[in-house]
């Protein structure tokens, strides 16, 4: 037991076109060694594909920090469905762990931008999401911030698809509520949100404006996981995938072709000494490891509890008595012996599965000891 294809988790994400979904991926994927130092478990990229798409998201995620200046437009968007394959290493004895990560055109998610020959294809993402074992909700942060006028606050769900983000959540939750065996973890990841926290270049410190911004958008999603799940835990995990840059001012344009009405902007200044500082991407990626242990930790210990009962039967079979003659055949023909050796195999194989199962725990329990400091918090 502990083949790979028993523990083949995916993972989802949903979130509308540029809220950042790719640099999100791309930022706890492109130093996920470093993100984990200090703890046994190890993720690496499956195949060179996901490689180098982390790499070329990366690349350009780093040229829109040129010359002094931030473009916030220079990433080009996701036009096609990727899957991001990974592999991770608990660091027990146990077998390592497949993860898939789907990502896709955010466009898709609304269905005003929806074209209608890539329908059949948003199905599928829709389905992955639905199976996902974990579910990350990227959120724009700088839109519902700085959205300050009557109309521009009425226009934040449209922009922000906070309606089909609440969709594909209740779909998703209705089936973790289906598994109740199985753990389930939704993560809320504010992102473009460094011009509101001080502990990473900035000086202003609004964390609980957002905090409440989220709690507020994002009611209905909750309310969703909350009333099919309640056994979900809800995790909110703001990331900066540049770090170094903060808002000076911000354009609403009126476009009345545009879903709200309104093409959101922004301009930043750069904080020096203008290098990307990537944040709050260890706890993604922690939390997800932590997470995907401990599912394989509940499945490793349903064989531990079938092996050992294995092994008592077996035991009890090897001391059964026969009766005189029963028992005389059985040391004559060394049916006894052999009774014996495989008791004897049974309870080494039983043995081995225990230290698994207690390795994962160990793994979990030094996933777990991890501070991500004020930043992160239940929901
Ligand atoms: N201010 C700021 N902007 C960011 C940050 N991360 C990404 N961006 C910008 O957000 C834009 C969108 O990022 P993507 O990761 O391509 O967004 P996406 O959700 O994958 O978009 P689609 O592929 O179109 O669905 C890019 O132009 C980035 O420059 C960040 O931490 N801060
Ligand atoms: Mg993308």
């Amino acid at each position: 037991m502990g083949a790979d294809s028993d523990f083949d988790f995916r993972i989802g994400i949903v979130g509308p076109s540029r809220v950042g979904k790719t640099s999100l991926i791309a930022s706890i994927l492109k130093d996920s060694q470093r993100l984990l130092e200090g703890t046994p478990v190890k993720i690496v990229t499956y195949g060179t594909k996901t490689e180098r798409r982390v790499a070329q998201h990366n690349r350009e995620l780093e040229g829109s920090l040129r010359a002094g200046e931030f473009n916030s437009g220079a990433v080009s968007g996701t036009e096609e469905p990727f899957t991001f394959e990974l592999h991770l290493d608990p660091g027990a004895d146990a077998a390592g762990i497949r993860l898939n990560l789907l990502d896709y055109p955010g466009g898709w998610l609304d269905p005003s931008r929806r074209p209608a020959e890539r329908e059949a294809e948003w199905k599928v993402c829709k389905q992955w999401m639905t199976d996902s074992t974990v579910l990350i909700v990227p959120v724009e942060s700088a839109i519902m911030m700085e959205a300050s006028s009557r109309l521009h606050k009425r226009s934040v769900p449209t922009i922000l698809n906070t309606y089909e983000i609440a969709q594909v959540t209740r779909e998703w939750a209705k089936d973790r509520a289906s598994r109740p065996d199985e753990p389930a973890l939704i993560l809320f990841c504010p992102l473009k949100c460094e011009t509101y926290f001080a502990d990473n270049g900035g000086l202003r410190d609004s964390s609980r404006e957002l905090f409440n911004a989220v709690q507020d958008h994002y009611r209905e999603v909750l309310e969703a996981v909350r009333g099919e799940a309640p056994q979900v835990q809800v995790l909110y995990s703001p990331v900066d995938t540049i770090g170094c840059v903060e808002i000076i001012n911000t354009k609403w344009r009126v476009d009345e072709k545009e879903p709200g009405g309104f093409v959101f902007s922004a301009n930043y200044r750069i904080r020096p000494p203008g290098r990307q500082s990537v944040k709050g991407a260890d706890a993604v990626l922690v939390s997800l490891c932590r997470h995907l242990v401990e599912a394989k930790k509940r499945a490793e210990s349903k064989v531990a509890k079938a092996k050992e009962n294995e092994a008592s039967a077996a035991v009890r079979f090897a001391e059964k008595d026969e009766g005189f003659l029963g028992n005389l055949w059985l040391w004559a023909s060394r049916g006894r012996s052999h009774r014996m050796e495989k008791a004897k195999d049974c309870q080494t194989q039983a043995e081995r599965q225990r230290r698994i199962v207690e390795s994962l725990e160990e793994t979990i329990a030094r996933l777990a000891s991890r501070d991500f400091g004020p930043r992160v918090r239940e929901m």
